[in-house]
């Protein structure tokens, strides 16, 4: 109880009301598919944790917009809250040490939680010439990796890169970079999108914390809370699509109208996520909404299976 309302005298210092709060946690509760008679129980898993697992959050070929969405994420203390429900106990971007210290850290965070942290990865890994193509520290992602994703409870990958190669992986890949599960021949939970909405990396943890389980998923490691439905099944614009209402120029008044952008290269159809539906920064807009087509993201190989970006798919 006294947590509790510490918890919310934090937040109110921070301008936050409860109502907010809970609008959030409602919006949270959707997102993860359960009924809303779970948000009660969701508000708490923030405001009284039971457990805050740790993690180790490693960085491999990225641009680090995935920790930069989290980071910056729909609310302003959203970052707070993620800090707070999890124990982060390697993190290079927020952390003030820097060399050797910083590989103490993740050597020593490994090794006190062996088995029981949660590892979240950010980009992808180089796996061709022992993979020379991508170092820290002296030591390659891949040698990394196979050291620390093995020793977690779950690997949970953020973002397009880690969790299939995303633009590293593209054609020619001379690195021959590829997402954690399949560098490393092991099942991990992935949140792809570039970046991908960190409402569905919150989802993901809360579901683990909630319901002691990760959330089920599709064959491509996917939460199908998250990644159940195409773009295209829940865009905004579906009707102007089923009415042959086309976008064929950018600018033109089509494009004011809002009509589908289908024939602009739009990837909808065949790009699973739930961006209409949570979108990004509060809940302002999406690549769609926003008059742009959908270059899909978040599926893998999408540099080369969904490029040209601007060209009708055929
Ligand atoms: Fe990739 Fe993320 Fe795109 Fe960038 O960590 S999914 S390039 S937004 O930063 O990995
Ligand atoms: Fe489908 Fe894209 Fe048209 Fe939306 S804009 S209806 S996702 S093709
Ligand atoms: Fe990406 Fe398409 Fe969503 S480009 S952000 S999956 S609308």
């Amino acid at each position: 109880m006294k947590e509790e309302r510490e918890f919310y005298e934090r937040l109110s210092e921070k301008g936050i009301s409860r109502r907010d709060f809970m609008k959030y946690c409602g919006m949270l509760t959707a997102t993860m598919g359960l009924s809303s008679s779970f948000v009660p129980k969701v508000a708490e898993v923030f405001a009284a944790p039971k457990q805050r697992p740790p993690v180790v959050w490693l960085h491999f070929a990225e641009c680090t917009g995935c920790t930069e969405a989290v980071l910056r994420s729909m609310y302003p203390w959203i970052d707070e809250l993620v800090l707070e429900i999890l124990s982060i106990e390697y993190l290079e971007t927020i952390f003030a040490a820097a060399g050797q210290q910083m590989e103490e850290n993740l050597k020593a965070a490994v090794e006190k939680y062996n088995g029981k942290f949660i590892c979240v990865v950010e980009g992808a890994i180089a796996t061709k010439y022992g993979g020379a193509y991508g170092k820290i520290g002296g030591r390659t992602f891949l040698e990394i990796a196979k050291e620390v994703c093995p020793k977690a409870a779950a690997v949970v990958c953020l973002g397009t890169c880690s969790s299939y190669g995303g633009v590293q992986a593209a054609k020619p890949n001379p690195g021959g970079y590829k997402g954690v599960g399949d560098a490393l021949g092991i099942k991990t939970v992935n949140i792809p999108g570039c970046p991908p909405n960190p409402i569905n990396l919150v989802g993901t943890v809360v579901n683990y914390l909630l319901l002691g389980k990760l959330p089920e998923c599709d064959d491509l490691g996917r939460p199908l809370f998250a990644y159940g439905k195409s773009i295209h099944d829940q865009c905004p614009r579906r009707s102007h699509y089923e009415n042959d209402e086309f976008v064929e120029e950018f600018g033109s008044e089509e494009a004011a109208n809002g009509y589908c952008l289908y024939k602009m290269g739009c990837k909808g159809p065949d790009t699973y996520n739930n961006c209409p539906i949570a979108k990004f920064n509060d809940g302002t807009s999406f690549p769609i909404q926003a008059g742009h087509p959908c270059i899909g993201c978040s599926e893998p190989d999408f540099w080369d299976k969904m490029s040209p970006f601007f060209q009708e798919s055929g």
